[in-house]
């Protein structure tokens, strides 16, 4: 695979969204959606928005150094401002209380709260502890990732995911935040979407680090699920009464024909997207088709690892964006077809909720101890503009619409599904897409840090309030 920055800007140009505002967002009479229980909130993550890179005694991480390098992110955009959330929390907190939400879910970044020592930075850990404190006055439910994506810079030059070692220094991490936090958190995520750190990180190098092997894919995988194995019990020694679980991102992959070829690279796909974490994580094993797709590239796995990775779990997070349609390539693997004529996002991405429905039903199927889940991120980019001080962001609100309608499908099929948060509560930095990318129910304009309340945000506030307002 080429190490290629340009490859990771590629995207196909989107297709004319065909619905309109006055589409309703309220979800029908029998939708889940109404019990009360049922939690909707938004989500962020560290290096996305809170800027202040090198205040406070915060250490440089990967994506300080990957954006910071000419080339990996579009239009040499970086971090190091964002929507400068580390001064603006208060009034963000506000912003997503005013909007009714009941859950945030935020990461936590490790550089900002040890140094290269292990010792706790105490003004990192402040930051956070206020935060935390601000949500719980606020009754908003705290759904806590301790790793996504900023790994300090420090353990990168040590090997960063490839080296063992960086799993037990992410136990250590997991113990000080959970000794620290005990009683804000009320769910605890070890690690967001270890596809993208292993795959995009070390497989193909359009994320941070920025390594291109796919050797080193499979290692580090193994490494980021053993870090998320041994978390786990040090969650639960420290804080007892939180929901410990992981996030994972999962792609739907469809056949481009009814050949067998093609169907198998359908199934090779899923394999390389979905049952590469799942199993292991669900099953305690790695699915043997992965090393068909990538002969040669087993990880180092030693004695009791994969009993360590599949230590039980509360939650399962699930974050879905796409299906992506592919092909034999003629070899081992798949290579991907792109449908013409339907609709896509600013990202390029294909709008397809029934992938949403279809993989929840079809994890229920494949794995007995499926635990309850929630859906952790579930979005949208598009090239919103405030126009008089408004934000009609059209598609959005269907996005939602349809993809919150398939997740109540998937909870009628009997599958547990718990929550639902949007990604993202404000425009941010979109990693090797900077700041192009609007994925914010919030409009942030980053010359003014103003932010704007989109439509969608205005009518999905709407929603929780008539829910409230029910007896
Ligand atoms: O912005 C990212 C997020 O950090 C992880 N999940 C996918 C989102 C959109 O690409």
């Amino acid at each position: 695979m080429a190490n290629d920055a340009s490859a990771a800007f590629d995207t196909l140009s989107p297709a004319v969204f065909k619905g309109s505002l006055a589409d309703p967002f309220t979800p029908p009479a029998d939708s889940s959606l109404w019990r009360k229980n049922f939690l909707l909130g938004a989500a962020t993550a560290s290096y996305q928005i809170e800027g202040a890179v090198d205040e406070d005694g915060r250490l440089p991480s990967i994506w300080d150094t990957f954006s910071a390098t000419p080339g990996k992110v579009l239009a040499g955009d970086t971090g190091a401002v964002a929507c400068d959330h580390y001064h603006r929390w208060e009034a963000d907190i506000d912003m997503l209380a005013s909007l009714g939400l009941e859950g945030y879910r935020l990461s936590i970044a490790w550089p900002r709260v040890m140094d290269a020592a292990g010792r706790p930075n105490r003004k990192g850990l402040d930051f956070y502890k206020r935060l935390l404190n601000r949500l719980k006055e606020k009754g908003i439910t705290s759904f806590v990732t301790l790793y996504h994506w900023d790994l300090p810079q420090h353990l990168e030059d040590r090997g960063g995911w490839l080296n063992r070692d960086t799993a037990y220094r992410f136990a250590d991490y997991t113990d000080l935040m959970s000794r620290e936090l005990a009683g804000t958190v009320d769910a605890w995520a070890t690690l967001n979407e270890p596809w993208c750190s292993a795959y995009l990180g070390y497989g193909n190098g359009h994320h941070a680090p920025g390594l291109a092997n796919d050797r080193f894919a499979t290692q580090a995988m193994h490494h980021l699920l053993l870090a998320h194995g041994l978390a786990i019990p040090v969650l639960r020694g420290n804080d007892p009464a939180s929901q410990k679980g992981i996030v994972a991102n999962i792609g739907r992959g469809t056949a481009n024909s009814d050949s067998a070829a093609d169907q198998r690279a359908a199934h090779l796909f899923e394999v390389q997207h979905n049952a590469w974490i799942l199993d292991p994580l669900l099953k305690g094993e790695y699915p043997q088709d992965l090393f068909e797709l990538w002969p040669g590239t087993e990880p180092l796995v030693l004695d009791g690892d994969m009993q360590t990775i599949a230590a039980p779990l509360d939650f399962l997070g699930i974050n879905y964006y796409f299906r992506t349609n592919v092909a034999s390539d003629g070899a081992h693997g798949f290579r991907d077809v792109p449908l013409e004529g339907v609709e896509r996002t600013q990202m390029g991405w294909e709008v397809y909720p029934d992938g949403l429905r279809d993989l929840l039903t079809g994890f229920k199927k494949t794995y007995r101890n499926l635990p309850p889940i929630y859906i952790t991120e579930n979005g949208m980019a598009s090239d919103d503009k405030v126009i008089d001080g408004h934000v009609d962001d059209a598609q959005r609100i269907s996005f939602l619409k349809r993809h919150l309608a398939a997740v109540d499908q998937a909870i009628k099929a009997g599958v547990d599904v718990r929550g639902y948060f949007l990604w993202s509560l404000m425009d941010n930095f979109e990693w090797a897409f900077g700041y192009e990318r609007r994925f914010g129910v919030v409009h942030v304009d980053y010359s003014t840090q103003k932010r704007t309340v989109k439509r969608s945000a205005e009518l999905v506030a709407k929603f929780l309030k008539e829910r409230k307002a029910r007896v």
